[in-house]
């Protein structure tokens, strides 16, 4: 199951069994150490994903600032569904910049 492979956390394992429940795919990102685990999430269009903060202070925001988080702090969490196929590149407000500098990550929306 191709979604599995985004999960890297332990942590939200219990958290994925809830969403594989549901008839919707979902993905699953975890912000630490500055930066976005994994960097490219593979999801298909129709289909949310939802970052988990795990420490600091941080945002998800779409380089063409279509959609963004607010300031998450640790344990908080922020998603956001894509309708349509195509790459939809994010950053960090705080740490990263548009067009993947430093914190900064990719959702690849299949169809
Ligand atoms: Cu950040």
């Amino acid at each position: 199951m191709r979604i599995m492979q985004t999960i890297i956390v332990a942590a939200l394992a219990a958290l994925l069994c809830a969403a594989a429940a549901l008839s919707q795919e979902k993905g699953k990102g975890a912000i630490t150490n500055n930066k976005f685990e994994p960097k490219t999430v593979t999801i298909k269009a129709g289909s949310e994903v939802t970052w988990e903060n795990k420490e600091g202070a941080h945002t998800v925001t779409a380089d063409d600032g279509s959609w963004t988080s607010s300031t998450l702090t640790a344990g908080q969490t922020y998603s956001h569904k894509f309708d349509k196929p195509g790459k939809y590149p994010y950053y960090c407000t705080f740490h990263g910049g548009k067009g993947g500098q430093n914190m900064a990550g990719v959702v690849n929306v299949t169809r």
